[in-house]
């Protein structure tokens, strides 16, 4: 059977490099976006020995870099079979009125525009193929505004409604979009989010077991090898100590 080939964005560390080393493990050709390119030729050398790996260095929040990034791989690009749109990040955690406007477009730019920039580049020739699954990486944060997440809740909300619209638009031409959403996978999301605060990014995490960006990989994978006619539309996945986002049962405030 011919292998499949899927994109990642954001591959160079956490839930995107985990899907691409599981999605290599399964005999999944691989295109690895992300801007440390560094990081994409170690994970080129590593995973290139069991499948075919192409790596493109860009920020998908620079429309001119997606344009260009594509247009190197345009011979690719109509055999992309899974489009994984993961890149995306917290800028900052405060109230709205102190909030930093550089912060906002950032998350803006990239958890939105970003992913539409990308799937725009791959839409129409899976349209043309009549198949396709594009996973968009939400978050608990797009089903529930939480205390000084505005507006990365509101990107993730945003993401949430684009799953949705894909959906609608795309399943006329066989191809399945698919959203989910993690509560707290311990990654550098909180070090971005807290500025390369290491006491505050290391805080989120401790007291309980969070989410393992192996355990989003593995419900991708779930995902996109069940049945043509199946089509898991939308996942909340979340540690067993966070049951919503606002609560997380740390050793500390445990009872008993
Ligand atoms: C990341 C999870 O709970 O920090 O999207 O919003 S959370």
């Amino acid at each position: 059977m011919e292998k499949k080939l899927a994109l990642i964005t954001g591959a160079t560390s956490g839930i995107g490099q985990a899907t691409a080393k599981l999605f290599a493990s399964r005999h999944i050709n691989l295109i690895l976006c992300g801007r440390r390119k560094e990081r994409l030729e170690m994970l080129e050398k590593e995973l290139g020995q069991s499948v075919d790996v192409d790596i493109l260095a860009f920020d998908i929040s620079q429309p001119h870099e997606v344009k260009s990034a594509f247009l190197s791989i345009k011979e690719q690009v109509p055999h992309i079979d899974i489009l994984i749109n993961n890149a995306g990040n917290a800028h900052g955690l405060g109230p709205i009125d102190k909030g930093d406007m550089n912060d906002f477009e950032k998350m803006i730019d990239t958890n939105l525009k970003g992913l539409l920039y990308v799937s725009q580049e791959i839409i129409p020739s899976m349209v043309k193929k009549k198949s396709g699954h594009i996973i968009n990486l939400g978050s608990i944060a797009g089903k529930e505004v939480y205390p000084k997440g505005n507006v990365y809740c509101a990107t993730k909300s945003a993401v949430d409604a684009l799953s949705k619209a894909m959906r609608i638009d795309l399943a006329e031409h066989q191809i399945k979009v698919s959203n989910i959403n993690p509560g707290l996978v311990e990654t550098e999301f909180s070090l971005v989010r807290f500025k390369g605060n290491q006491e505050l990014a290391k805080k989120t995490y401790q007291g309980f077991t969070p989410l393992t960006p192996f355990d989003i990989a593995d419900l991708i994978y779930f995902i996109i090898s069940r049945p043509v006619h199946v089509n898991l539309a939308d996942c909340l996945i979340l540690p067993l100590a966070q049951p919503c986002a606002t609560t997380v049962i740390r050793e500390s405030t445990r009872e008993g």
